[in-house]
């Protein structure tokens, strides 16, 4: 199917890191029916008014970027909203959408959906194999309701809802908030403002010894198009760059871009999560999407947008 410029696409979370990228692709491809709404226009965990917003504006199709994310310390300490707020958010936006009849809607989960122990790297199906990373086995549990809620209602109302896994995500518009970021973000924060104060060190958490996989969000966007238009199955599906690197290594480059001449220090009463997480996305690579956005221009990036986004507080 190619879409319609003209079909009404709801972009749910439309303001965060995924969806604002969806929303940039969609309107760089022509795509003039793009809906979006605010937290403070629609409240996703309310199940009225998601219903209402469905059956009034009727959408073609659905992507459903909304979610409360977080890096491992957010996921560690805040389970209860992890859990909650995407079970809550997610079932409303897919029910209302096939109460309203979308015909095609896109969820995103995310590759910690995978067992802590998976085999690397991981194939769709290891989904459901073994037990998942404590760390963020809340957030998990929700995406994997997520998948299967899409998988229920294609099996028993011929629905062509679809989930896709993405890696660790990162990019413009990103979380720089230590306490709740993830990784990467986290790191451009500490090492710009360890060199604007000259501070000698830095210190990062863990070990710095996990394995981790990262996509720019662009290209997440892109691949989020490309199933919508070229994947109709009940199989998740996953999208990675399909390369990996230690969380050290990751700091070392970060720390060469920002500029930080300083020692790299390490926290290890601070969890490193899963030791490994690198997606086989060799099935989405054979339906002929590639990620574009490689490592070193993608952070290049991500510290622009940081900078420039800094200078806008002051
Ligand atoms: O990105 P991150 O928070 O989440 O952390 P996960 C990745 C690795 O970087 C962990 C280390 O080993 C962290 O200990 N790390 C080092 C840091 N320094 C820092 C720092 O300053 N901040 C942060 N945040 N990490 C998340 C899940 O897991 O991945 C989510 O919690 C989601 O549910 C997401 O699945 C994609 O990769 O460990």
């Amino acid at each position: 199917m190619t879409l319609d410029p003209d079909a009404p696409i709801y972009v749910a979370g439309h303001r965060g890191l995924v969806g604002s990228a969806v929303w940039r692709e969609l309107q760089r491809r022509g795509h003039r029916g793009l809906l979006g709404r605010t937290h403070a226009e629609l409240d996703l965990l309310d199940t009225a008014a998601v219903q209402k917003f469905f059956a009034t504006e009727k959408p073609a199709h659905v992507i459903l970027a909304a979610a409360r994310v977080g890096g491992i310390h957010a996921n560690n300490t805040r389970p209860a909203e992890f859990i909650y707020e995407n079970l809550q958010l997610q079932t409303n936006v897919i029910h209302a959408a096939w109460k309203s009849g979308v015909k095609k809607l896109i969820f995103l989960g995310s590759s910690c959906i995978y067992p802590r122990e998976a085999p690397q790297p991981i194939r769709e199906d290891a989904l459901l194999t073994s037990a998942l990373e404590p760390t963020n086995e809340w957030y998990a549990i929700a995406k994997i309701a997520g998948l299967k809620m899409c998988q229920a209602y294609r099996r028993q109302y011929a629905a062509d809802y679809i989930s896709a896994m993405p890696t660790n995500l990162y990019g413009p518009g990103d979380n720089f908030d230590l306490t709740s970021s993830h990784v990467l973000p986290a790191l451009i924060r500490k090492f710009h403002e360890a060199k604007s104060t000259r501070a000698p060190a830095v210190t990062c958490w863990g070990t710095g010894a996990p394995l981790r996989e990262f996509l720019h969000a662009d290209d997440l966007a892109r691949a989020c198009v490309f199933l919508l238009e070229n994947y109709s199955d009940e199989k998740i599906i996953n999208v990675g760059s399909g390369r990996e690197l230690t969380i050290r290594q990751l700091a070392e480059t970060i720390a060469r871009i920002v500029g930080f001449p300083g020692e790299i220090q390490w926290d290890t009463t601070k969890p490193d999560g899963t030791p490994r997480k690198l997606m086989d996305s060799s099935r989405l690579f054979a339906l002929g999407w590639r990620p574009q956005v490689d490592l070193e221009t993608g952070i290049r990036a991500a510290y622009d947008d940081f900078l420039k986004r800094e200078a806008q507080k002051s």
